[in-house]
């Protein structure tokens, strides 16, 4: 990923034609586009390659599950033609390091979910974010996700992983800023609700491009 807006737009939407509208129109202000659940079984794995056209893809699989498993999961995602895939960390470094020697197979990026960004995760998530953070860094992931609705949080995890990426989902909708986001360290603000329920997606996008490199 060429860093440069600092800005990955999720994409949610479950409607394929939607989809490849919104991001096409947004791709000028982003450096990526996020693809999930919602989008892939409603549409399709090909929506991956579909989107790549405008855009690296990520592949947020939360990926979680035996190391096997999860190399398995990312073959398929990566042959699909994602850039990069969103694993979480909880599951352990046997699991981790499966990730990352599949991505390395691939030359693919890998990024391991630290702390989440909605309120439960304050539940059981917190505590042990750091150190599912040093462990990804061990492991050799190309970043974590760290939440922007913490930018505190976002700082300590910076602090842990050195120069390694994040990428911070929680910004609009879930109440993070993009500007405190990046100032708190992230290299990237993940961005959904905000965006493509706008009326005019390809301005909000604009706009937080814009704020991210009014901090910068
Ligand atoms: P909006 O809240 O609509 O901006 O979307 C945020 C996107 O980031 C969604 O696709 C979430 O699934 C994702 N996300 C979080 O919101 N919080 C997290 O802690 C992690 C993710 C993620 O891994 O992308």
């Amino acid at each position: 990923m060429i860093m440069d807006k600092r800005l990955i737009l999720a994409m949610d939407v479950t409607d394929r034609e939607a989809a490849i509208d919104i991001t096409g129109k947004c791709a000028p202000y982003l450096d990526a586009v996020k693809v999930g659940y919602p989008l892939v079984l409603a549409a399709g794995v090909d929506i991956i390659s579909d989107l790549a056209r405008f855009a690296p893809v990520i592949a947020d699989f939360k990926v979680a599950d035996i190391p096997n498993t999860d190399r398995l999961i990312l073959q398929q995602a990566y042959r699909a033609g994602a850039y990069g895939v969103i694993v979480h960390a909880f599951t352990g470094r046997d699991s981790l390091e499966a990730c990352v020697a599949e991505s390395l197979i691939w030359n693919r990026d890998v990024f391991a979910v630290t702390e989440m960004s909605h309120p439960g995760a304050t539940d059981f998530m917190v505590k042990p974010a750091e150190d599912m953070a040093r462990m990804a860094a061990d492991c050799g992931v190309t970043g974590v996700v760290a939440p922007a609705t913490r930018p505190e949080r976002v700082k300590q995890i910076r602090d842990v992983v050195g120069d390694l990426l994040i990428i911070s989902p929680g910004v609009g909708a879930q109440g993070g800023s993009a500007g405190d986001t990046i100032k708190a360290g992230a290299d990237y603000v993940i961005v959904g609700r905000s965006i493509y329920q706008s009326d005019d997606p390809a301005a909000a996008a604009k706009q937080i491009a814009d704020e991210i490199s009014s901090v910068l």
